[in-house]
Order: C-alpha cells, then sequence, then structure tokens
C-alpha cells in the first residue's frame, strides 16, 4: 500500500499491543507488572521525501494528513495523528531534526478495548523515525520516549507498562517488569496455556475521566504516608503495616485505592516467582484475588467485565481470570489449558452474549515478540 501511494519502497516496522496478566495500576506507583506481548500490532512503513512535507496515511482511518515538517502542531487535537506527530515532537526535543516523510500505519490491534492500540502505534512510529533519522534508542529508552508522547503531548497521564511491553516483549513469554528501575525477568508460558482475551465490547480510555481520578486518590494515600514515613515517594515503597498505621488519615477511597495497589504489587511479584516455577494454579489463584482488588478496592472493573469473570470460573480448562488494563471496560485475561481453549472460547461467548445481551469478542493469543523492524 505504501508503494502504491507514495511511490517509494517503505523500511517495515511492526509493534505489538499487549495483556497484562497481572500488575493493575502499579506502574505510575514504580512498582510491578507482568504483561505479555500479543500477535495483534501495528505496522509503520516509512520512506523520506524531499519536499519538507510530513504526510501521514492511516490504513484503518483511510485517510491522509499531511503536515509541513518545519511547522507542525504543538498540541494535540484529539485525532489519531496526534500519536505520530507526538513521536516527532519528543524525538524533535531530544535534539533530532527531523526530515520530512510519508508514513504509513496499519493495525489489527482492537481501538479502545485496553489492549494498548495506542502504545503500539507509538513504538512502531517511533521505530520508523528513529530508521529515519539514524539513531537507535535502547528498548527502555524507546520506551520512556513513548510514554513521554503520551503524557506531554497527547494528554494521557498513563504509565510506562504498554509502551514498555511493546518494545521489549518475547515470544512466548511474560515480563515482568520493575517500573521504578526498568529492570526485567521474562518468565516463559507454558506451551500447553493459551492466553484467551475476552473484550466486554465496553470501551475503555485511558485519558477518560476515571483512570487519572484513581490515580489521584491512589497518590494522596501515597501523600498521607509520606507525611509520617519521608522516604516514600511512591505507593511502591509503603506497605499493607502503613496503611493500618495512617489509614484513618486517608479518605475512604484512597485508603482503599493504596489498599489495591501496595497488594497487587506483592500479589505480581509472588506471580512472577510462580509462573517461573511453572505452578499455574498459584499464579490462577493471585489472579483471581487480584480481580477482586481491582473490582471492589480499585472500583476500576464495570458490571460486564465483572460478569465475564464470573461467567468463567466453573468452565473446563480456566486456570486464573481477571480484568487486563486500564479498566472500566475493555477485555478480560483468561488463562486456560490450551487443549480446552477453543471449547473454552465458545461457552464463554455464548454465556456472556445470553446474560448481557453484547456479543464478545474472543481471542485466543499466544506471546510475541516486542517490536522490529520486518524485512
Ligand atoms: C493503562 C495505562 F496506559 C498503563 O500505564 C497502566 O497504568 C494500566 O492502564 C493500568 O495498569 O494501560
Amino acid at each position: 500500500m505504501h508503494l502504491a501511494r507514495f511511490h517509494a519502497q517503505p523500511a517495515v516496522f511492526v509493534a505489538p499491543g499487549r495483556v497484562n496478566l497481572i500488575g493493575e495500576h502499579t506502574d505510575y506507583a514504580e512498582g510491578f507488572v507482568m504483561p505479555v506481548a500479543i500477535n495483534f500490532a501495528t505496522l509503520a512503513g516509512i520512506s523520506p521525501r524531499t519536499d519538507g512535507k510530513i504526510v501521514i496515511y492511516s490504513e484503518n482511518y483511510g485517510e491522509e494528513k499531511t503536515f509541513d515538517a518545519a511547522s507542525l502542531p504543538a498540541k494535540a487535537s484529539k485525532h489519531w495523528s496526534d500519536y505520530p506527530l507526538g513521536v516527532v515532537a519528543v524525538v524533535t526535543g531530544e535534539g533530532h531534526k527531523i526530515p520530512g516523510f510519508s508514513l504509513s500505519l496499519w493495525g489489527d490491534v482492537p481501538l479502545g478495548s485496553g489492549l494498548s492500540s495506542s502504545a503500539a502505534l507509538e513504538v512502531a512510529t517511533m521505530l520508523a523515525v528513529e530508521s529515519l533519522i539514524g539513531v537507535s534508542y535502547p528498548g527502555p529508552v524507546l520506551a520512556r520516549l513513548c510514554q513521554r508522547v503520551e503524557n506531554e503531548f497527547v494528554g494521557a497521564n498513563c504509565g510506562i507498562m504498554d509502551q514498555f511491553i511493546s518494545a521489549n516483549g518475547k515470544k512466548d513469554h511474560a515480563l515482568l517488569l520493575d517500573c521504578r528501575d526498568l529492570s526485567f525477568r521474562l518468565a516463559p508460558i507454558p506451551a500447553n496455556v493459551a492466553l484467551v482475551i475476552a473484550n466486554t465490547m465496553v470501551k475503555h480510555s485511558v485519558a477518560g475521566g476515571d483512570y487519572p481520578t484513581r490515580r489521584r486518590e491512589s497518590e494522596a494515600a501515597c501523600a498521607v504516608i509520606a507525611s509520617h514515613r519521608p522516604g516514600v515517594s511512591f505507593l511502591r515503597d509503603a506497605t499493607l503495616e502503613d496503611l493500618k498505621k495512617w489509614g484513618s488519615e486517608m479518605t475512604p477511597k484512597s485508603l482503599m485505592r493504596a489498599r489495591h495497589v501496595i497488594s497487587e504489587d506483592l500479589r505480581t511479584v509472588a506471580a512472577s516467582e510462580a509462573l517461573l516455577k511453572g505452578d499455574m494454579k498459584e499464579v490462577g489463584r493471585l489472579m483471581a484475588e487480584a480481580h477482586t482488588s481491582y473490582s471492589k478496592d480499585f472500583e476500576g472493573s464495570c458490571v460486564e467485565a465483572d460478569t465475564m469473570v464470573e461467567l468463567a470460573q466453573d468452565l473446563p480448562g480456566l486456570i486464573g481470570a481477571r480484568l487486563t488494563g486500564g479498566g472500566f471496560g475493555g477485555c478480560t485475561i483468561n488463562l486456560v489449558e490450551q487443549s480446552q481453549a477453543e471449547s473454552f472460547a465458545k461457552a464463554l461467548g455464548e454465556r456472556y452474549a445470553a446474560k448481557t445481551g453484547i456479543v464478545p469478542e474472543i481471542h485466543i493469543c499466544h506471546a510475541s515478540d516486542g517490536a522490529h523492524r520486518l524485512d
């Protein structure tokens, strides 16, 4: 498509979406997350231009936008082009001059479903722009730059998880990330375990009101603890003991949010250890606990997601189920015995449709490699 449209052979890059197995709303508290890159992705094809223009075509939207490379919009405009333009703005801010280029974008990460379509778009575009200017950022640096695209240009106050896993994921593995220093370790997903991703079809948005509200509430709890223990900069540094001591000085909602975040960090590290040992029963148990905490304490779920998790419980083959991603809609992640995955997906879809009147999309996915160039 790029060749036909722009009459130039593109360099092509791919960046995956993600599903998070456990560790929700812990990344911006400098805690732990354990996501997996999945086999839904964004492709970005890039070629240089000599007319000083930046021309971006989105195959998904069937729309082409043209900008002057010398005077790009300084602000987001709530349009899909905010993401590639944000990448250019951040890289320019790093001191690079970006010449004109043609960029073609295509993706199959379901939009607004909590599988990080925007991170995939940012990371694929970042690799494309890097190649154009002859720069190569290490994976963790690239992820940080893409997070800045969200935080500084798009205006979504997200953490590092989605961009990090899209840039650094590994086929057949989950990645336990320490969001404080960006160190990570990989844990293999056993070959007999399938990732069944069930879309509630309720749209989710990080930029929307609930995500930043939850973030503020949990940070307010952290400030209370920090007033007693100055070493506590983020909830990552706090303990459940701290909540017992000073929880009464917090609003009830802040206390609940903090209880989720602090306990989620403990569960996430425990789940990675269980996964490394191949103890899938324990992984499933921790996922179930994580969902309850996300739903009850963090109030980050919704009726549909709770229903999807509930309906999975007695289906043959289930190891663990929970709402994944930023919350308030989107998808559940179900770890399921591979031999039961097809029948599990079918039965879950039927049950959900019968109960809610909504026909869900259910995907049997596998853990994929992070972003790279396609030859
Ligand atoms: C969204 C955000 F983008 C992530 O940074 C993370 O906070 C997640 O929600 C919740 O765990 O995906």
